[in-house]
């Protein structure tokens, strides 16, 4: 799929970016706009040329939430028999790291994209929230899963229970976000890390994003025993070796699974 709607899939050197696109709507994520997310993510990760995606809105927002509009008549029946938000979660399993780069609102599932990615770069401008309770609905793409393994449970529960919005810096702050940069860098910002990340070996990348992540999942006596195994692996890969004879050689490591 590469024609578009809702979405600009753009490749910049090793990094896939994906800019949403629905202006007029603050980019609400509507299903179509879902579906080429999780088409254009599917494609990145099927692409060898490729090792970081970057998700991104505009100056304005990342993402206002799920569209409001295309909701709004659903009954239960439909939420259910479409099991409605579901294919959020092919991006969620992605194994190439996603970073979301947030400028302006992200709201509802707006901040459920970006916290579904590995982490978030903000600009001073962004604003996160989980509004849904106003609108008479909870959270429905992970919200307060995620906002609460990320910022804790008295933060989480305010913002869900009140619908507030918090800036950058409170954001910072929690744990949200990884960095706020100023937003006119925003871009370049989160495409130079994007470009770094995805100058790494690429499966050492996917191991390293595998680990953290089964830090969600469960106990640390098993996380690390997860880790300890998954580490030893590092030394069956051509690129363990290129990374510690470049650090012995004083040069620059030229990885292969790129
Ligand atoms: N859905 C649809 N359209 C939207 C949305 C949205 N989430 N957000 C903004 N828009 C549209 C507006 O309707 C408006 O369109 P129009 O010009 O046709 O009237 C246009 O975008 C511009 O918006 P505003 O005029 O409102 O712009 P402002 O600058 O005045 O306000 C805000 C910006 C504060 C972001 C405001 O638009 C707002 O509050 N938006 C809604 C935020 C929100 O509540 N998001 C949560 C949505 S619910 C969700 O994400 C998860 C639901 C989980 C349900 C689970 C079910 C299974």
């Amino acid at each position: 799929m590469t024609d578009f709607n809702t979405i600009i899939l753009e490749r910049k050197g090793r990094v896939g970016v994906i800019t949403l696109n629905r202006p007029k709507a603050l980019n609400a994520l509507n299903s179509e706009l879902m579906n080429e997310v999780v088409a254009a993510v599917a494609d990145l990760e099927a692409d060898n040329g490729i090792g970081a995606i970057l998700i991104t809105g505009s100056e304005r927002a990342f993402a206002a939430g799920a569209d409001i509009k295309e909701m709004q008549s659903k009954t239960y029946m439909d939420a259910y028999v479409e099991d409605f938000f579901t294919p959020w979660d092919r991006v969620a399993a992605a194994r190439k790291p996603l970073i979301a780069a947030v400028s302006g609102y992200a709201l509802g599932g707006g901040c459920e994209l970006a916290m579904l990615c590995d982490f978030i770069i903000a600009s001073d401008t962004a604003k996160f929230g989980q509004p849904e309770i106003k609108l008479g609905v909870i959270p429905g793409i992970g919200g307060s899963q995620r906002l609460t393994r990320a910022v804790g449970k008295a933060k989480a529960m305010e913002l869900c229970l009140t619908g507030r919005n918090m800036d950058a810096e409170e954001a910072e702050r929690a744990g949200l976000v990884a960095r706020i940069v100023p937003a006119a860098d925003l871009l370049d910002d989160a495409l130079k890390t994007a470009s770094t990340i995805a100058e790494m070996s690429l499966p050492i990348a996917m191991m390293a994003k595998e680990a953290v992540n089964r830090s969600f999942e469960t106990t640390l006596a098993e996380g690390v025993r997860f880790e300890r195994r998954v580490f030893h692996s590092t030394f069956a890969t051509e690129d363990q070796k290129e990374g510690m004879t470049a650090f012995v050689e004083k040069r620059s490591a030229e990885f292969k699974h790129r």
